[in-house]
């Protein structure tokens, strides 16, 4: 079994922290983007592969290493939908940051301002929302908190308006598979 991905990657993260959770014995080959344009069809990292089994996104792969360790992967259709929240946010900010990296000035037309705004509208939604449960074994909260230190990591978003979310990824850090899977 081999997990594909780059130790920056909140995505990456969020897959090998399930890997600890679960202690499924995988190998993990670190990937750039030039080798997952390479290797993947999405040109994107994570990938995975298990014998005939290849899979190219981090939920799927989450999905997969929980259910081969007989533990479920977000039931609850509105905690799924939190996290599909996540996820759109995660990908807005990432290609947001990929895109200045590219040096291209890339200005401030209506999409991208509506990419900034959409980020804004989804954290204040998750602001409000129910996130009381444990973290552990939580892939919503988890990847929620991927998320989070990621913006911070990278120096992207200021989480002082929202006091519930940063509370949370204060918390993360007193759980060690977290914290021993940060980008630094
Ligand atoms: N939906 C994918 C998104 C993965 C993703 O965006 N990965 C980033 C790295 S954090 C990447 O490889 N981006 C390369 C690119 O967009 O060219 C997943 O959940 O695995």
């Amino acid at each position: 079994m081999k997990l594909f991905g780059s130790y920056t990657s909140p995505y990456v993260r969020h897959c090998r922290i399930v890997l600890l959770e679960t202690g499924v014995d995988c190998e993990f080959v670190e990937t750039d983007m030039k080798g997952a344009a390479k290797l993947s069809a999405t040109q994107r990292v994570p990938f995975f592969e298990d014998g005939e089994i290849s899979l190219t996104d981090s939920s799927s792969i989450v999905r997969y290493l929980r259910e081969k360790s007989n533990q479920g992967f977000l039931i609850a259709p509105k905690e799924y939908d939190l996290y599909c929240m996540v996820n759109t946010i995660l990908d807005t900010t990432i290609n947001l940051f990929l895109l200045d990296k590219t040096g291209q000035d890339a200005g401030n037309n209506s999409y991208l301002r509506k990419q900034r705004s959409r980020i804004k509208s989804s954290l204040t939604q998750l602001e409000q929302a129910d996130l009381s449960a444990n973290l552990i074994g939580n892939d919503l909260l988890l990847r929620l908190v991927c998320f989070l230190a990621w913006t911070q990591f990278r120096d992207l978003l200021d989480l002082r308006d929202y006091p519930k979310l940063t509370r949370l990824l204060k918390q993360a850090s007193s759980y060690d598979n977290f914290t021993s899977t940060h980008p630094a």
